[in-house]
């Protein structure tokens, strides 16, 4: 049997990131219309991060090729070398992107812990270095919206607006990780530009559940964007006829958010029936999105051997932690495949008990 036979039978419930693209972006990235994007020559590009500002009601945006990229691109664009940098205890930036906000941008993360992942502005506040010869200066707050390790929680803008006062009374920049901003307005059923008013500026990933291949977009005012420009140059993220990598992002950003609703259904279909398997708990007021986290510690067993038995059947979660496992819906998840896991996983606990 091929190695793509055996993958296509798999229910891959990892990430959002395995999504492929539609065939019209395929298409589409066959027509684009290409030039030098270091020139900001090409059409496609441009016509893209136009978009993406727009749809931000932001004045500027930047295509980089990954998400990694724009939160580093970001946060070296919003402070000096040598700075305070608060972030989310568990946020992407200080748990999965090999360091880079130290190694490459000489800062100080300063990790605050969240409620669901969101940052308390009184947290925050305490957080703030005060001015003094000791200590580095706190200029930039991050936050994350989706948030990932939370369970794809949202904060709302409300919570943004109150974290806003804070960064103003101090005079910090806000930044948002907004990799998954549409799940988030999508589920809040507002515009997207509600949850960016109140930062300066953020990224969103066009890789994830809106299915592109490649890419992610930053955005916010002008000055920002021409200073993030320069640092991805540095970091070799200036990409050439780069319009093949903005033509089905353009398709995504007109596309491709609605139906992110789908995937947000089939993830509380998946909590709902797992919160009914004995030995599994699932918080489900942390299902708020496409992200679903099952502890399954109550079966005796850790999340990496929950996983291995899982794979057995065909079905790809991923490791969150000892006892913690996620799983992602997504545009290669369907309803039926929901069913299907739930029906394997209810066949693995009772095996497990059997044994116990
Ligand atoms: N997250 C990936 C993994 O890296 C964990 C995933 O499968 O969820 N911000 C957030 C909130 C993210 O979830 C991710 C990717 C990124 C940034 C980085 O994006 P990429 O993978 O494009 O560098």
């Amino acid at each position: 049997m091929e190695v793509a036979d055996v993958k296509k039978r798999m229910i891959d419930l990892r990430s959002d990131t395995v999504t492929l693209p539609t065939e019209e972006m395929l298409e589409a990235i066959r027509n684009a219309e290409l030039g030098d994007d270091v020139y900001k020559e090409d059409p496609t590009v441009n016509r893209l991060e136009e978009m993406a500002a727009k749809k931000m009601g932001k004045e500027d945006a930047l295509l980089v090729p990954s998400g990694t990229m724009a939160n580093l691109v970001s946060v070296m664009s919003n402070t000096k070398r040598g700075d305070c940098v608060i972030l989310e205890a568990e946020s992407h930036m200080y748990w999965y992107e090999v360091g880079g906000l130290s190694a490459i941008a000489g800062l100080l993360p300063w990790p605050v812990k969240g409620n669901m992942g969101v940052l308390d502005p009184m947290d925050v506040e305490a957080a703030v270095r005060p001015r003094n010869i000791y200590f580095p200066e706190t200029t930039l707050v991050c936050i994350e919206n989706t948030h990932n390790r939370a369970g794809g929680t949202i904060v709302t803008p409300a919570q943004i607006e109150a974290l806003r006062k804070v960064a103003e009374k101090y005079g910090l920049t806000l930044y948002m990780d907004g990799a998954r901003i549409f799940n988030a307005a999508v589920a809040l059923k507002i515009d997207v530009r509600e949850l960016a008013r109140h930062v300066d500026n953020l990224m969103f990933c066009l890789s994830k559940g809106l299915s592109c291949p490649v890419g992610s977009v930053i955005v916010g005012d002008s000055e920002f964007i021409e200073r993030a420009e320069k640092v991805r140059k540095m970091l070799g993220g200036g990409m050439r006829q780069a319009g093949i990598i903005a033509a089905p992002g353009i398709i995504a950003l007109e596309k491709m958010v609605d139906r992110l609703e789908e995937d947000h259904v089939n993830a509380r279909l998946l909590a709902e029936g797992l919160a009914k398997v004995e030995g599994l708990y699932v918080d489900l007021s942390r299902v708020q999105t496409n992200i679903v986290l099952v502890d399954v510690s109550g079966l005796g067993i850790d999340a990496n051997t929950f996983i291995e038995k899982l794979k057995e059947r065909r079905v790809l979660a991923s490791y969150h932690s000892r006892s913690i496992v996620r799983m992602v819906t997504h545009r290669g998840i369907e309803r039926e495949d929901v069913e299907k896991t739930l029906n394997i996983i209810e066949g693995l606990v009772k095996e497990l008990k059997v044994k116990m």
